[in-house]
């Protein structure tokens, strides 16, 4: 039987057989660009050293309870902080004195994250999501940290907003980290899609999943079925068609677990379809419930590296420009054959 960290069984695979750690992995990635200055290889390892740092903590996180719940005091007398705000802190703290970054954003905060003045500022922009699907931290669900890297578009000083609004195909890398049975993480510089899975014994991610490729054959959509009665004709037409109605198709299984990047993981290793169509639910905000620059663009970025595709139900999602930090955007993403038939649904039947 194979596990996790065994590769040998993949044929073509330069690191078959070999335990390959991120740092050496990037650093690989790194020489074949002779003109990279290694500023880029060394933001992808911090990012790696706050997944260890936030894994270490969500690993506990049901302990608060006896051990001290959030905004009280712990058992050595220090304040407990609530576990979405600890992954907000420990990735701006371990960005912000690099000199590698113009500024950062977080979804977590309204505006965007300067640099402090005392320190100096570099070439790229980080956009996080620090930890996606908070809410299902207190029933033990996996959960996740998203990112996003681009380089500075301001030409100097402080890094601005405009830094941090800019289109899905100009990211230089981006990727996540899954919190669940076992920590993993997965990014893509633009070449490929590569996933890492943390070995909590000596501390370091592993190379597990080189060169992902979303599977040809989907097994699943992923949507919260529930608010189907507030969807488009178009995306209720679709939903039908996934599920076989209209014979065309065989039916796929439905599975959501309501935590992105544990739906877009499993979905990426696969085969499937996640979306989250504008609906009606709520008449303040029609346009799905996903951030196009913190959760959105991203994934697709990564999505479109593995072989599939992310769309609005219109729109390639990395063609969009941002217009604000928090926009919202409609989001089908997978299996480019299932994205393609829910584009031409929605354009036939909305
Ligand atoms: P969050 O950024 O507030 O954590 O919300 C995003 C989450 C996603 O992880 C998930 O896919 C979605 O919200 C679930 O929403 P719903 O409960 O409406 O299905
Ligand atoms: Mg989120």
């Amino acid at each position: 039987m194979s596990t996790a960290i065994d590769q040998s069984a993949q044929p073509g695979n330069a690191h078959a057989g070999k335990i390959v750690t991120i740092e050496r992995f990037i650093l690989d990635e790194q020489q074949s660009y002779p003109d990279a200055t290694g500023t880029l290889t060394s933001i992808l390892y911090d990012i790696a050293l706050a997944a260890k740092i936030i894994a270490s903590k969500t690993t506990r996180a049901g302990l608060s309870d006896i051990l001290g719940s959030a905004g009280k005091e712990n058992v050595q007398g220090e304040v407990v902080q609530k576990l979405d705000e600890y992954a907000d802190r420990t990735i701006f703290r371990l960005n912000d004195h690099t000199g590698r970054l113009a500024v950062m954003a977080s979804e977590e905060h309204e505006d965007i994250l300067p640099i402090p003045d005392h320190f100096s500022v570099g070439p790229y922009v980080l956009l996080y999501d620090p930890l996606d699907g908070s809410s299902n931290i207190d029933v033990n669900v996996s959960i996740g940290t998203i990112f996003a890297i681009y380089r500075r578009k301001t030409a100097d000083g402080r890094g601005t907003l405009q830094d941090c609004l800019q289109r899905g195909r100009d990211l230089v890398a981006a990727g996540y980290v899954i919190y669940g049975s076992s920590t993993m993480l997965v990014y893509s510089t633009g070449h490929g899609v590569h996933g890492f899975t943390l070995d909590p014994i000596i501390g370091e991610f592993l190379l597990s999943h080189p060169d992902i490729r979303i599977p040809e054959k989907p097994k699943f959509y992923s949507v919260n079925q529930g608010y189907e009665q507030f969807w488009s004709a178009g995306v209720q037409r679709y939903t039908e068609w996934l599920q076989g109605k209209d014979k065309t198709a065989k039916p796929l299984s439905l599975r959501y677990i309501g935590s992105l990047v544990a739906d877009f993981h499993r979905n990426l290793l696969m085969g499937g379809i996640y979306y989250y169509p504008s609906d009606t639910k709520d008449p303040e905000q029609t346009t799905g419930k996903l951030r196009l620059v913190y959760e959105c663009a991203p994934l697709a970025f990564l999505a479109e590296q593995a072989g599939g595709m992310a769309i609005t139900g219109t729109e390639r999602i990395l063609d969009l420009q941002p217009t604000t930090l928090h926009q919202r955007v409609p989001f089908f993403i997978g299996n480019a054959e299932l994205v393609t038939k829910a584009q031409e649904m929605i354009q036939s039947f909305d």
